[in-house]
């Protein structure tokens, strides 16, 4: 153990850890009904009948913490020294359900729940919004109370909603209720579609091991590739675990993305107004969710931007608080540090 950790500042920022997630009963038990009666995708049924009904010491603890939104995160906070937390209903949110009425209640009642959290615990917990995908114009009316009446920071989506992403038509109510609203738009994995997830589940590849990264980066890419951000040039996209690793592919995605434009092949790619990494550096954040490793910190700074580039721990799929004393020692300067641990995430989430 290099140091204490302690909240309230004490190495010279707060911490605010930005993908933090919960559950409540009303969403796991309809999720658990569906893989029960055989009608989850194949990606959900990897993952919540395994987190669903393990009794291992990890899917315990995981269901426990998912569960309470009191004193034990609280005091898991304190113990890693996190002092703040940005909330979210885990994934796959109400992506797993077929019926838009039930996926409406659960996002609405999940809502109200994370409310009244945040008002018990105002200096330490921040609300993200959930959504109904499957019910795009409700969705776009459930972000403005998310905003205007609950006081929420950003909307999380789970990335493909039956294997349909967002910068498909249908989802455009979406789209622009978060620009319209300025609403960070944070896409989270969830388990792999039927027709995405092949043999990896079988392969033991398919969660936040691996898969995870290749559907939420191929989601984000349909973002910039498509010209979402032409024409919502204010919206900003969150991306957690490192921005899924499209800073690293970056220079090869952007070479081979305008080879294929000048090809002609595709009639879905048309030359965009930017280079994609102007997209990364005007529409993008990332977070360290899962991945506190300095290499790949910097250099997500380096291609992104030391603005763009958020601490995040993943409470309480990944909550090692050792994790947190690498982040504080890494080497880095220290306005650079604080605006990585603390002021990013204040600017973006508006806190
Ligand atoms: C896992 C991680 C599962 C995350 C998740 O949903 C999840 C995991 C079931 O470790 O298997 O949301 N995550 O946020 O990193
Ligand atoms: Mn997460």
């Amino acid at each position: 153990m290099t140091h204490e950790l302690k909240t309230g500042g004490d190495r010279g920022y707060l911490r605010i850890a930005t993908e933090e997630a919960f559950a409540t009963a009303e969403q796991l038990d309809a999720i658990m009904r569906l893989v029960k009666e055989g009608r989850a995708d194949k990606g959900t049924v990897s993952l919540w009948g395994f987190y669903g009904t393990s009794a291992s010491e990890r899917t315990t603890f995981i269901r426990e913490r998912l569960l309470d939104l009191g004193p034990l995160r609280i005091a898991a906070m304190d113990e890693a020294g996190i002092d703040k937390a940005v909330l979210a209903l885990t994934s796959p949110g109400t992506q797993s359900m077929h019926d838009p009425e039930e996926a409406r209640r659960i996002a609405r009642n999940a809502n109200d729940h994370l409310k009244d959290a945040c008002e018990r615990y105002p200096d330490r917990f921040h609300g993200m919004i959930a959504i109904a995908p499957l019910d795009p114009e409700w969705s776009a009316e459930e972000l403005r109370r998310g905003k205007e009446e609950l006081g929420f920071h950003g909307v999380q989506v789970n990335s493909h909603t039956h294997g349909h992403y967002l910068d498909e038509a249908q989802f455009d109510p979406i789209l622009r209720a978060c620009a319209d609203l300025d609403l960070p738009l944070y896409i989270h994995p969830q388990g792999l579609p039927d027709d995405m997830i092949g043999d990896m589940a079988n392969a033991g590849l398919d969660g936040a091991v691996y898969g995870f990264a290749v559907e939420t980066s191929y989601h984000a890419l349909r973002l910039l590739t498509t010209g979402v951000f032409d024409r919502y040039p204010s919206l900003q996209l969150v991306l957690g675990h490192g921005a899924e690793g499209l800073p690293f592919w970056i220079d090869r995605t952007n070479y081979m993305f305008n080879a294929g434009v000048r090809s002609q092949r595709y009639d879905r790619l048309k030359p965009l107004q930017h280079s994609l990494h102007h997209y990364l550096r005007h529409n993008v954040w990332g977070t360290t969710s899962g991945l506190p490793s300095p290499a790949s910190i910097r250099l997500m700074m380096e291609v992104m931007g030391e603005d763009r580039v958020m601490y995040a721990m993943d409470y309480p799929y990944q909550y090692v608080p050792d994790e947190v004393r690498l982040l504080d020692t890494m080497d880095m300067g220290e306005a650079q540090k604080r605006k990585f641990f603390q002021a990013n995430a204040e600017t973006l989430f508006k806190l």
